[in-house]
Parts: C-alpha cells; structure tokens; sequence
C-alpha cells in the first residue's frame, strides 16, 4: 500500500498520488483496514472508469437552466478552466457515495424545488428564503475560482451566486455572535449515503461545517447557486452551495438547508471525524502537511486526461492572500 509514515517527506511527496490519499480518506471513516480495501477499490473503480462520461440517457439527468448575472473583472482570472464535464462528473459529495463518479451517477432525480434555506441562531432578524429567493433575493455574478481539495487535486470553476456577507447581513448578527455553522439536508431517501452506513462511509450525518464570522464576512466567501451559467446540477451541491477558495475543499459544504450564527466554535464533519488531521480552520497551507502526506503541491485538473500526473505548487491560501489579515498572529501550524 502507498500511505506509510516516512521521515523522508520529499518520498512521501513523490510516491503519494491523490487517488491513494482519497482511498485512505476513505479508509477512515469506514475504519477499515488497508488489507481489503485495495482490491475493493480496484474492482469498483474499474466500473466507475467504465461509465465515466458514458451514455448516460439524456433524458434522465437533473435538469439546470440558464442564469443571467454578472461577471466582474475582478474575479476573471486568467488559469484555463476545468472543463464542466470534468468538474460534474469527479466530485465528492458522499452523502451519494464515496466514488468520484457516485455523485453524478446516484443523484439525478435529486429534488430541489421545494427549498428552504433558514438563517437563525444569534441574529436579530432570522430568515427562511425559498427556492426562487435563492436567485432573486441578491444580484448573482460570476467568479472564477481555484478549488483546491485536500486529496491535492485542484481545479478552476465558474461559480454564479452572491457573498456570503449579504445574506447574513440580512439577517443581523447579535454582537454575540461570533461563529457561523452550516448544515447540509438530511434526506436518506434521496442520499442513498445517508441512508446505508456502507455507501455513505459511517458519516454522521447531516454533513456539517463551519466558519469564524469575519472568515464569513470576508467577500471571498460565496454562495453558489450555479456553475458554468447554468443552476447548480446536484453532484455540486445544488441548489446552493458554500464556495471558500481559500480553504480545502471539504469546507465548502453543499446543499444548504440551515445557517446557524453561533456563540461557540460549532463542530464540523471532518474534525469529529479525524481532529488530528483535519481541522476547523482548513486554510490551504504548503507547508502545513497532512500527517501521512505532504500539502505542497496539486494535481490541476485540466483539459488532459484525468490521469495527468503533473503537479504544480501548491499556494498559500491558494493563492489569495487578500485573507492573510484573518490570521495575523495565528500559529497556523496549530489552527490547521
Ligand atoms: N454535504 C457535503 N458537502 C461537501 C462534501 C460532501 O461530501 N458532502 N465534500 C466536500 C469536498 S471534500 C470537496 S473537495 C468539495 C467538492 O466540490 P465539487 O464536487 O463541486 O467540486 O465539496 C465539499 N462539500
Ligand atoms: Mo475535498
């Protein structure tokens, strides 16, 4: 097996590939061993390569529709895109399973309309928008962000929602609030992962995370209601969606249904999963490795094939330094 803890980290960088790191992210929360897991994967991921891009009949995939919004100069950044199909079809959204291509292939008669979406907790106004507020209540425009999950692949995608500071604005905080917790939708009849512990991998589910309010604030921090020009399809969290470019992918939870303004810390999926490995901050840092793989570069996943094997450094805060003020006089070794 790939994962063994070296001293040597240039090793571990060289002989680590991010479907190794995936396969022993999934090795955790299914607590399993190493043993048998290999040839499971094998076998499935074979059928998943198979299917990938396949004919899936048109007629059954989730239907999106087009938007209109912005695009400001600002967030038009000059890296290539990943293609669409490519950013629909690899993604991580277990509550549809733990294969990069289960999110796609379990979710197309996921239901969207009807939505809620409530802002409660330490606010003075709490909210309850409904699915045609989602496009309607804010302005939409465009942004071109890099996504970089801690699997050390990374891609670029046209997101199109709102900041995140509008929509809690809106809903006043109290001056004690001092945290904003996000819950994604526990629906085990349409999330066949959170229905059987086997294809959602034992998470506790609803999938949940969380931000300081002034990480929250930030105008980075957005809300995606689609990608590409069109509604959010389900695999990338429809129909909305936090994007935090700035930390690992697994903060930017999908398909909201509940933001709560919160006194203390609230927890976090990954952290009661593995505290020791994933934190609550998750900022993208090179030089702050994962304890059996190192951070400093990506795998970018491009118009090439998906089994590209070039990699390119990884940046700090990837590549937004706007945000470094966030963690003045932090020990960001310590609050990973
Ligand atoms: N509810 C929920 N949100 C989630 C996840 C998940 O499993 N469940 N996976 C996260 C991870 S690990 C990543 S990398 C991103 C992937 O987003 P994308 O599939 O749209 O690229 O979603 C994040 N949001
Ligand atoms: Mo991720």
């Amino acid at each position: 097996m790939l994962i063994k803890k070296t001293k040597n980290s240039d090793e571990t960088e060289n002989n680590v590939t991010d479907e190794s790191i995936f396969n022993d992210r999934r090795r955790i929360i299914k607590g399993l061993g190493f043993a048998g897991m290999g040839s499971l994967l094998a076998s499935s991921q074979q059928a998943h390569a198979l299917s990938l891009f396949g004919s899936s009949d048109e007629d059954s995939l989730f239907k999106t529709r087009e938007l209109s919004f912005s695009k400001p100069e600002k967030y038009q950044i000059e890296e290539p895109l990943t293609p669409e199909l490519k950013a629909t079809r690899y993604n991580n959204f277990y509550e549809f399973g733990l294969g990069k291509d289960d999110p796609f292939e379990n979710s197309q008669s996921f239901s969207t309309d009807p939505w809620k979406l409530v802002i409660d907790g330490a606010v003075e106004n709490p909210i309850t928008l409904d699915y045609d507020d989602l496009y309607s209540l804010f302005d939409i425009e465009e942004r071109i962000y890099r996504l970089r999950c801690v699997e050390a692949w990374s891609m670029v995608i046209p997101w199109v929602g709102f900041s995140l500071n509008k929509l809690i604005a809106k809903a006043k905080p109290l001056s004690k609030a001092k945290y904003v917790s996000f819950r994604t939708v526990f629906s085990p009849k349409q999330m066949p992962g959170q229905k059987s512990r086997y294809v959602g991998g034992g998470i506790d589910y609803p999938y949940r995370e969380g931000l300081r309010l002034d990480e929250a604030m930030h105008p980075l921090s957005f809300m995606a209601v689609g990608v590409y020009g069109k509604t959010l399809p389900p695999q990338n969290g429809a129909p909305i969606r936090l994007v935090m470019p700035w930390k690992y992918g697994f903060k930017s939870i999908k398909s909201i249904v509940r933001i709560e303004l919160t006194e203390d810390e609230p927890k976090t999926t990954w952290s009661m999963l593995a505290p020791n490995e994933y934190g609550f901050y998750a900022n993208v840092n090179p030089k702050v490795s994962h304890p059996r793989w190192s951070q400093a570069k990506e795998r970018r996943i491009t118009s090439g094939g998906l089994l590209n094997r070039s990699r390119i450094d990884t940046q700090m805060f990837n590549g937004y330094d706007e945000v470094a003020s966030l963690y003045s006089g932090m020990d960001l070794s310590k609050y990973y």
